[in-house]
């Protein structure tokens, strides 16, 4: 298949499913065309079927807001018809969906009929999207995507919920490329951050307000108060330096390492015991899943799709959104008890192989098929 994926090309969730999934498609024999503002951060390399098309804003001194929509568009149009693209994947709604749609719309008038596929990822559905800013846009694109797709059972029900749908909508989760993420041997690197042997947490994120990173710095000065331990804090974004401000007024600092952000974050992650993710909303929660495929057991918050990830009780454990105490109190019921970590471990790891992106990918093939079947329907 010649398939185009429309994504934003930084290190947010949506971007790295998207890129992902374009790679693991190209490895397969399709050929695949990203349609994006900048080269996407995990494209940094060479395939024979991967292509990138860069969307070009003009600058013209009338457009205080220059129309980034209008020129994807634009560029959608172009890049189906040179390339002869089979269909459009596009992943996070707003504006990737409306602008696909109406190319659609664009290109049928040309008799060129494209499914566009829509992958909803979060925040556009549960923040961004239902604003009235964007709702109706939102609503209408949503509508007009040939198939739906959200990453948890939990964002199906809050698309449902939020926008007026009518149409079905398909789970396919976030996936985790096992050759990438497992855990290494890496003792020097455990050596250099705990050098007696203390546990290590760590907490990955854009570090938006969503995440609650400050919950994160109160749980951990609570587990301080009762045990050494080392904190990593991954990523980077506006609530870092808050966070960073806190973990001094807490008097954890010393304790906290602020890594900013990092390519190779299977090798911390092997390091790890538990990892932190204290979210108020989380479709599905990516960043554990890429822990516990590194055996790294979850203390969460129980936000949308967080509980068909880390399964409490068995993988880690879940609390109410903001109940440091509970948070902290599991997290210390875990590193007091070796045993039963190790087990919660080995269990985080099985529940990460469903995920394995081996079991993913024919999902999403499939759904390709379905679209351009029905596309041959409605065309008949
Ligand atoms: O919040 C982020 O990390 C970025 C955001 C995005 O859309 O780029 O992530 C969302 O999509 C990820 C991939 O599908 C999900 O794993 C995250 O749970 C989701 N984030 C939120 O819902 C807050």
């Amino acid at each position: 298949m010649n398939i185009g994926i429309v994504c934003y090309p930084t290190f947010g969730g949506s971007g790295v499913v998207a890129t992902e999934l374009g790679k693991a498609l190209a490895k397969q024999g399709h050929n695949v065309h990203f349609i994006s503002y900048q080269q996407p951060a995990r494209l940094d390399f060479f395939s024979e079927n991967l292509f990138y098309h860069e969307v070009m804003i003009s600058k013209y001194p009338l457009f205080d807001f220059p129309p980034y929509e209008t020129a994807l568009t634009s560029k959608l149009v172009d890049v189906v018809q040179f390339e002869k693209l089979d269909l459009l994947h596009v992943h996070y709604a707003i504006p990737h969906a409306s602008a696909a749609v109406l190319a659609k719309h664009i290109l049928r008038q040309k008799g060129i009929n494209i499914p566009v596929i829509t992958t909803l990822h979060g925040t556009d559905i549960t923040l961004v999207g239902k604003d009235k800013t964007f709702e109706p846009v939102v609503t209408y694109s949503i509508n007009e995507s040939d198939i739906i797709t959200t990453v948890s059972q939990s964002l199906k029900a809050d698309t449902y919920t939020n926008f007026e749908i009518f149409k079905d909508i398909e789970v396919v989760p976030n996936f985790i490329d096992f050759d990438r993420f497992n855990k290494m041997k890496k003792d020097h690197f455990r050596m250099a951050i705990a050098p007696f042997g203390e546990p290590i947490l760590a907490h990955t994120s854009n570090f938006r307000k969503v995440k609650r990173v400050d919950d994160v710095m109160h749980i951990f000065e609570r587990i301080l108060k009762k045990t050494p331990a080392k904190l990593l804090m991954i990523g980077d974004g506006p609530e870092r330096a808050p966070a960073e401000q806190l973990s001094r007024e807490l008097k954890i600092c010393d304790h906290v390492r602020f890594l900013g952000k990092q390519e190779a974050i299977e090798e911390i992650l092997s390091v790890c015991d538990l990892f932190l993710l204290t979210s108020e909303n989380e479709s599905f929660g990516l960043a554990a899943l890429e822990a516990m495929a590194c055996e790294v057991a979850v203390i969460s918050s129980n936000a949308g799709g967080i509980p068909e990830v880390n399964i409490n009780g068995v993988t880690g454990f879940l609390s109410d959104v903001g109940d440091v105490d509970s948070m902290s109190a599991n997290a210390l019921k875990l590193l007091g008890d070796q045993e039963m970590l190790k087990e919660f471990k080995r269990n985080a790891l099985i529940q990460a192989k469903k995920f394995d992106i081996k079991n993913i990918l024919p999902q999403y093939i499939a759904l390709y098929e379905k679209a351009l079947g029905l596309q041959k329907v409605q065309g008949a």
